[in-house]
């Protein structure tokens, strides 16, 4: 790659998150040396993703609910790119926060919009949009694509497509380089604890190594979602940034699993054959072998709508950018396992 493209400066929200950190490091292996990352004031250090390269990072505190904050850092940094990764992005907790969901997944990307408009930048822009946006849209017998019926149904859905919609009217209205990925649910070693992929990993990495007694608690057991590998969508991103061409694309494995077949496969890695019985809230699974109870509902993880299917068709990014993604969802499933053991015995 030329000198001149490595130079350049780029400037990432959310550097502490799973695809924030992840990116960094893909942009230090291309060999980008100029790389800015945003995290938020904490009470206690939560830099575990970015330790590795913490020395090599240049970092700002950014709030996204803070407009000043953002035009300040961005009118400092004056960066050629922008990833915009910073979100509450958890589901669930946006029907509670539902607010300040909206202040930061919306109002913080049209305040990064804002301060390179008003700076006359020439950044280019992306925003990590979501397959959340589409609601239930297809039952699996239809895949989405960048033009499929679009019909949030959480706070949080609702909060990144009038944030894309923003983004689209900045690329139109003022000849912007902005983009949006709608990125299908994406994992990794890195996700955060909270989510359905995550909890179960490590439930299963505490169950290999000490047994323990308390079963799984779990909510929507049968919603089914298409879950690709972290790491390979950010080089979708990046292929998106790096494009002549600001435009959208949907970047998906183009599989849909259940949150059972997820679970059933966490457990096949330690040896454990499970067995379904039961349904709705009386639903459990245990061990095939011992009869031991290792999953339970709880309704606390229900949500007030769920979608109950997605499904991608990443065509276009493979059509127009060269991009194909490659992992299996059980070797998905086996390193996040893998990952969450070597945690566990740490
Ligand atoms: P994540 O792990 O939750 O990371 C989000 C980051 O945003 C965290 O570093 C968080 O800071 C930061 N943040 C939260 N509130 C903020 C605020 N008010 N101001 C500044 N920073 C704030 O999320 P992710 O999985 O990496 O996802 C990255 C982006 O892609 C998000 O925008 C998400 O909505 C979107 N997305 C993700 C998926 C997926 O499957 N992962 C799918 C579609 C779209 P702390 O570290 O301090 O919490
Ligand atoms: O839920 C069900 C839950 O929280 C997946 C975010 O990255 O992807 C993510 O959002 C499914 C849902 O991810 C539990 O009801 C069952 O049907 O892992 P999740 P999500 O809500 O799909 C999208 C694309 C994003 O954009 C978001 O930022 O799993 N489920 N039991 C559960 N989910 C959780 N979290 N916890 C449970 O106990």
């Amino acid at each position: 790659m030329l000198m001149e493209e490595l130079n350049k400066i780029w400037l990432i929200t959310g550097i502490c998150g799973q695809d924030g950190s992840i990116m960094a490091d893909y942009l230090f292996s291309l060999g980008y040396t100029n790389i800015h990352g945003t995290m938020r004031r904490s009470a206690t250090f939560n830099t575990n993703n970015i330790d590795h390269i913490f020395d090599k990072l240049k970092l700002h505190y950014i709030d996204l609910t803070d407009t000043m904050n953002v035009f300040n850092v961005i009118s400092k940094v004056k960066p050629h790119y922008i990833l915009n990764f910073a979100a509450m992005s958890h589901v669930k907790i946006s029907e509670e926060l539902s607010n300040y969901t909206f202040q930061v997944n919306t109002m913080g990307i049209l305040s990064i919009l804002q301060s390179v408009r008003s700076l006359n930048l020439d950044t280019k822009i992306y925003q990590a949009s979501t397959s959340e946006i589409y609601g239930n849209s297809t039952d699996g017998s239809i895949s989405l694509t960048e033009n499929s019926n679009m019909h949030p149904v959480s706070i949080y859905g609702i909060s990144k497509m009038a944030a894309q919609q923003i983004c689209d009217m900045y690329r139109d209205a003022y000849g912007m380089f902005v983009v949006n990925s709608l990125l299908f649910n994406h994992e990794s070693s890195r996700r955060g604890g909270n989510f359905s992929t995550q909890k179960i990993c490590n439930y299963v990495a505490q169950y290999y190594v000490n047994k323990t007694s308390k079963p799984l608690q779990l909510g929507n057991l049968d919603s089914r979602r298409d879950w690709g590998c972290a790491h390979e969508y950010m080089k979708a991103v990046y292929l998106m940034m790096i494009s002549d061409k600001p435009k959208n694309y949907v970047i998906s494995s183009g599989e849909t699993h259940s949150i059972k077949e997820f679970v059933q496969i966490a457990f096949k890695e330690i040896n454990i054959e499970i067995e379904w019985s039961g349904t709705g809230l009386q639903e459990i699974a245990i061990d095939k072998k011992t009869g031991d109870l290792l999953v339970q509902v709880n309704p606390r993880y229900y949500r007030d709508i769920d979608i109950e299917c997605l499904l991608g068709d990443s065509s276009k990014a493979h059509e127009e950018l060269d991009w194909e993604y490659t992992k299996t969802f059980k070797s998905l499933v086996n390193d996040m396992v893998v990952a969450a053991i070597k945690r566990q015995l740490k």
